[in-house]
């Protein structure tokens, strides 16, 4: 039957046609809801077989299972060519371009101070020193009465020592860090004890919090030149050179004699008298150091008629900034890392 054939013909041609433009996987999907779905045309056809003549049927038939096999086929096939393509495609936008260049990294670095802290560490390590710390939140004991700061000195007072309201403080040195080890460990020591500490001063050249670093010996018949040779050891070691250095007589509680030492200036040398640094002293005041006092000794419970020993304490902010060339206080403080990673003398 002519018409009837002519619709297979036309239903393979518009399947065939409809097939060629499929380039993903939903859209061959509806193709073939368009053809063999429900309503599909093809199903459609093949419903109307019934409504043949007899002798039409079986030729129809045929044909038309045929066809079905075929569309069936069809779809398979080009099912399967688009998920290789799209297989293929995200197999080339997954490869790794192992030519393409690295993110970097930025690094990070130790706070000058902390730097400026291992390096003095590592020098008295060398010397045979051993690193102690302790609280920073301290009892009066400990930071005042056995270091010989009786309960009248002025540097109780709290115009420079912070309080808590239960009479505990915020320690003013690392002192009582020493304390505590001639308790613990008793005589002979060697010790430096590297720290945070507080005291009530805020301006221009004065943090609440600075870091600090002491050392104490503790041993028979400790004269007063091993403690300026050790000083000086320390001082070049750190700077890395050798600088000229002279000792002033002092006062410290804790110690007898004391002494202060200055350095030469490490920007000028005293030849520049506008000198930023040593505003044209030539001298730079770096260390505060003496014999430790008797009493110091008793209160770490050791004899002091059998054991003497020195002591010192220098300012390892001040330290940072005289190496590194920094001249602001403040900048150690703030939280801007800028200036450290570029414009700083230690950056490299
Ligand atoms: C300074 C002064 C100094 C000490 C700290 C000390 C510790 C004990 C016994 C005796 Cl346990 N002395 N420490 C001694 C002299 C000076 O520091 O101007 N520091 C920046």
């Amino acid at each position: 039957m002519p018409e009837q054939e002519l619709n297979i013909n036309a239903v393979r041609d518009s399947f065939n046609e409809s097939l060629k433009t499929a380039r993903t996987l939903q859209e061959l999907d509806d193709i073939r809801v368009r053809f063999t779905g429900k309503k599909g045309e093809l199903t459609l056809l093949l419903r109307s077989l019934g409504k043949l003549p007899k002798e039409q049927r079986k030729d129809a038939g045929q044909e038309l299972n045929s066809l079905r096999d075929s569309i069936e086929a069809e779809l398979e096939k080009t099912g399967r060519k688009i998920r290789d393509e799209e297989n293929e495609k995200q197999e080339l936008n997954q490869r790794i371009d192992v030519t393409l260049p690295s993110k970097g990294r930025t690094m990070g670095a130790f706070h000058p101070v902390m730097q400026t802290m291992h390096e003095i560490a590592n020098i008295m390590q060398g010397l045979g020193y051993s690193v102690a710390e302790g609280p920073e939140q301290e009892e009066e004991f400990y930071n005042f009465e056995c270091l010989n700061i009786p309960s009248w000195h002025p540097a109780r007072d709290m115009q420079d020592t912070f309080y808590f309201p239960d009479g505990t403080l915020l320690r003013t040195h690392t002192s009582p860090v020493q304390i505590r080890s001639m308790l613990k460990y008793g005589a002979p020591l060697r010790i430096i004890c590297p720290g945070k500490v507080y005291r009530r001063d805020n301006d221009t050249t004065h943090s609440p919090m600075f870091n600090q670093m002491e050392g104490l010996l503790v041993d028979k018949d400790v004269s007063f030149s091993v403690m300026k040779g050790t000083m000086s050891e320390m001082l070049n070691a750190f700077f890395g050179r050798s600088l000229k250095s002279r000792f002033r007589a002092s006062y410290f509680p804790f110690t007898e004699p004391s002494m202060e030492l200055d350095i030469e200036c490490v920007e000028c040398s005293g030849h520049d008298e506008h000198c930023r640094v040593c505003h044209g002293t030539g001298w730079l005041e770096v260390a505060g150091m003496g014999m430790v006092h008797p009493n110091v000794i008793r209160a770490g419970k050791i004899d002091p008629d059998e054991y003497n020993g020195f002591a010192f304490g220098i300012g390892l902010d001040r330290m940072a900034m005289l190496k590194y060339g920094i001249s602001d206080l403040r900048l150690l403080f703030d939280g801007n890392v800028s200036y450290f990673m570029s414009g700083f003398k230690g950056a490299e």
